[in-house]
């Protein structure tokens, strides 16, 4: 199902084929982020455009509304967003612990007031599988506890043991229900934990690899840690991670982090912010973020950045950011594009310097340039 293509010499970075049910993946990747099955301000025939491979969904916000049950019947995620090409799902736990009310963490699950109308409610390691299962994605993501930063190593340590008791159950439900998506077996990535403190990580990776899942992701990352702490948690847990399984760091980060992590072996990326931070008037550019309200831009009339795709090419700088004043929504849909075709880019262009054997060389000069370093 993965099978890992080129290694760079000098560093952990590789490229890999990841085989699924709706397609595959090229790896490293980076997936744009669809809470609601919908990637903000685009059309699926634009995620195409753009060459995302896969894109992510969000089990807590599908469940509460419209409800599992009901795109079940519809015919799954894919059919309902009408999206055929892979699609990956978090579990929720996560999406509790940043969005809903008094939550309260037992062995048996979190217990917490939903975001939309209060109402009390329990999701467990086997309801999140489940509905997964009913939303039909391609990679399904355990049930995990993501503790917050900083955390002691006693809660830490606990949090953890909790996640790998709760990644037990995760696996007891798929086995006895073989999850499918579409025509094909839906796929599971445990998810290793264990906040700053290295023996933690190393025992949770441990801990999930003797569980055995088809890939692994690094969680409780860009939870407000320096960046430092954040590129140690990974280092701490690679080594522990099998090398022919897919390695994924979760909710991560700006184009510098993701060459990094790249760097340190991690295959694929998720994260709201490139869409987000464009709602806000932002664009990606090789010589850094601008923002594209400032006067600086009011004449300007080149294109947002020289790397640019030529849906955004073709608007001058100043055009996008009268679009941006005025309120009009075609100015966060350029954005939101130029964004994801920014890190999309990246990537591809992170996979063919691997490739090629100048991936360190291409790295630095990528964030020399992008941090005017
Ligand atoms: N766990 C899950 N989803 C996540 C995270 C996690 O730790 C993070 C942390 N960066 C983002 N999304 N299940």
């Amino acid at each position: 199902m993965f099978e890992v293509l080129h290694r760079d010499p000098a560093t952990s970075a590789r490229t890999g084929r990841l085989q699924l049910a709706h397609g595959t993946v090229e790896t490293p990747i980076f997936m744009p982020v669809g809470t609601q099955g919908s990637v903000k301000t685009l059309h699926p025939d634009d995620l195409e455009t753009l060459g995302a491979q896969i894109i992510l969904g969000n089990t807590y916000h599908l469940w509460l509304r419209p409800g599992h049950e009901l795109i079940r019947d519809l015919g799954g995620l894919h059919k309902f967003a009408s999206w055929d090409r892979p699609i990956l799902t978090d579990s929720g736990g996560f999406q509790v612990w940043s969005l809903a009310k008094l939550r309260k963490i037992t062995e048996e699950g979190v217990r917490f007031q939903n975001h939309l109308d209060g109402a009390r409610m329990l999701l467990t390691p086997e309801l999140s599988m489940e509905i997964q299962a009913s939303l039909g994605s391609d990679i399904a993501m355990l049930f995990d506890e993501c503790p917050p930063y900083p955390c002691e190593e006693k809660y830490a340590a606990e949090s953890l043991g909790l996640t790998t008791r709760w990644a037990r159950r995760c696996k007891d439900w798929i086995v006895a229900n073989e999850p499918k998506s579409g025509d094909g077996r839906q796929c599971h990535f445990g998810i290793v934990q264990g906040s700053t403190w290295a023996d933690l990580r190393e025992q949770s990776a441990r801990e999930l690899v003797e569980l055995d899942f088809d890939g692994y992701a690094i969680g409780g990352v860009s939870v407000g840690e320096p960046e430092h702490e954040m590129f140690r948690a990974i280092e701490n847990a690679v080594p522990f991670l099998p090398e022919d399984k897919p390695r994924y760091a979760m909710g991560l980060g700006t184009p510098p982090q993701i060459l990094e992590m790249i760097g340190r072996g991690v295959d694929m990326f998720d994260c709201v912010m490139p869409t987000r931070v464009a709602r806000h008037g932002q664009a990606f550019t090789l010589d850094g973020p601008i923002h594209i309200k400032n006067l600086e831009f009011e004449r300007d009339e080149s294109p947002l950045c020289e790397s640019a795709h030529p849906h955004v090419a073709r608007f001058s700088r100043a055009y996008i950011r009268h679009l941006f004043r005025a309120g009009e929504i075609l100015a966060l849909r350029l954005l939101s594009f130029h964004n994801l075709h920014f890190l999309l880019a990246l990537a591809g262009q992170a996979r063919s310097a691997i490739q090629d054997g100048n991936f360190p060389e291409f790295k630095d000069s990528f964030i020399r340039r992008y941090t005017k370093a």
